[in-house]
């Protein structure tokens, strides 16, 4: 080490300030959110009765309330949005992570988080312009850019890439592939009413069709990766059509284009389908599944998140075992700041500064401010806390090396997974 950096080196308190101005000074790549760009129109969520519907929020209104799914689901978006309120904002106090969520959005804006009603955030809701306001709410969260999550078989959204949607530099595509992956039964005739010639039993010329399918949507969207989410029971090798079109469609594909393949294994879908998007719920998943598919396949990158807490130890593992795979975020259920630090201390530790520690997963604009916000803090007392202990051991670090490790733990590892030769 050179006389200028142990000048430089930090210790305590300094060591925590250098870590909270680079947590506020770097502005972070959201890596999967479920926004979308303007030019794809209604499909991007955004303001109050969106904020507090949520399905996390959904979720909670059925502990404290006495109102039925059915009943709720009659009601239109304001009058879920005021039960909602009411329920859980003022009838009881916001403390849960996502109620808490809406609060600190509510004060970025300056808006009154006790009011009775939601009339005040309407009117400000109403008064904003979306491309301004997308702008506004990317610096208070301190994001540059976020990744969408775009299913070329979602009716609603596919015919919108089809007739061409404009460029943002603010949002990355990314091709989704439940749908093809997890309801092939389901989806396999809507391939073929677009010409593709495929079968049920992916039989005669099928698996090179819906190459040609993957293909389209590749050339059409420039996705920065493609991605499914996966059940608890996902199992890799196995006789199933999902497994064949990963193995012979999918990885391929992914090669081709040099672009990782996202995989978010352990969901339990529709556990309660009276609930609808809030009713999946969580499992242990079988990790080995991962293990022979980094080993199988060493010239694809995966991106990995898992969704039961209890996996998180084993994904660091394989991370050590296997270079081609990049852990990331705290998804779904993990994303509380018990848990999250837990997994980051933990990913820290064994992975040094190799993984993603976070991603926000909004479904609704606004939610980043608070979620990133979150993530800020809980980073902040256990990067100082990392950095301290090394120093005690002997290697001071600055606080150039600090922002340099901010910089790659929440932009550059995802740059150089989606574009290694950058
Ligand atoms: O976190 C969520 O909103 C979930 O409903 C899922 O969308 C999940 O993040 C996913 O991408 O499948
Ligand atoms: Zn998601």
């Amino acid at each position: 080490m050179t006389q200028n950096t142990v000048e430089s080196a930090l210790a305590g308190t300094d060591i925590r300030q250098a870590v909270e101005d680079a947590l506020h000074t770097t502005q972070f790549i959201d890596i999967h959110t479920h926004l979308f760009k303007p030019s794809l129109g209604a499909l991007g969520l955004w303001g109050i009765d969106e904020l507090v519907t949520y399905h996390y929020l959904e979720a909670e209104l059925f502990r404290s309330s006495k109102t039925t799914p059915d009943e709720y689901w009659k009601l239109t978006k304001q009058g879920k949005a005021d039960l909602i309120w009411r329920t859980l904002f003022v009838e009881n106090l916001p403390v849960s992570e996502s109620t808490r969520g809406v609060v600190a959005v509510l004060k970025a804006f300056d808006l009154p988080t006790n009011s009775t009603d939601l009339s005040e955030a309407r009117r400000f809701f109403a008064g904003q312009k979306l491309e301004q306001h997308i702008q506004n709410v990317f610096k208070l969260a301190g994001i540059s850019e976020a990744v969408m999550t775009n299913d070329p078989l979602d009716p609603e959204e596919a015919p919108l890439w089809e007739q061409g949607t404009a460029d943002s530099t603010l949002f990355h595509p990314v091709l989704r592939l439940d749908r093809i992956l997890n309801k092939w039964a389901e989806h396999w005739q809507v391939l073929q009413s677009k010409g593709y010639k495929v079968e049920r039993d992916l039989s005669n010329n099928s698996i090179a069709e819906v190459r040609r399918f993957v293909d389209h949507w590749c050339e059409l969207m420039k996705p920065v990766y493609m991605a499914v989410s996966l059940p608890d029971t996902f199992q890799y090798p196995e006789e199933s059509t999902r497994v064949r079109l990963l193995r012979e469609v999918i990885l391929p594909a992914c090669r081709h284009f040099n672009i990782p393949l996202s995989l978010m294994i352990g969901v339990r879908y529709q556990v309660n389908p009276a609930i609808k998007l809030a009713g999946d719920a969580v499992g242990k998943a079988d990790l080995r599944a991962v293990e022979h598919l980094c080993r199988d396949f060493p010239e694809n990158r995966f991106l990995i998140s898992v969704l039961s807490r209890e996996n998180q130890h084993e994904l660091c593992v394989y991370a050590r075992k296997f270079a081609n795979l990049l852990p990331f975020g705290c998804w779904w259920f993990l994303n509380n700041p018990s848990v999250v630090e837990e997994m980051t201390r933990e990913r820290m530790e064994m992975l040094g500064s190799t993984f993603i520690p976070q991603h926000s997963d909004a479904r609704v604009l606004e939610q980043v401010i608070y979620k990133w916000r979150n993530t800020r803090r809980t980073m902040a007392p256990l990067l100082a806390n990392t950095y301290s202990l090394l120093a005690e051991d002997g290697r001071p670090v600055t606080r150039e090396e600090i922002k340099t490790d901010v910089v790659r733990l929440f932009r550059k590892n995802f740059q150089d997974w989606i574009s290694p030769s950058r």
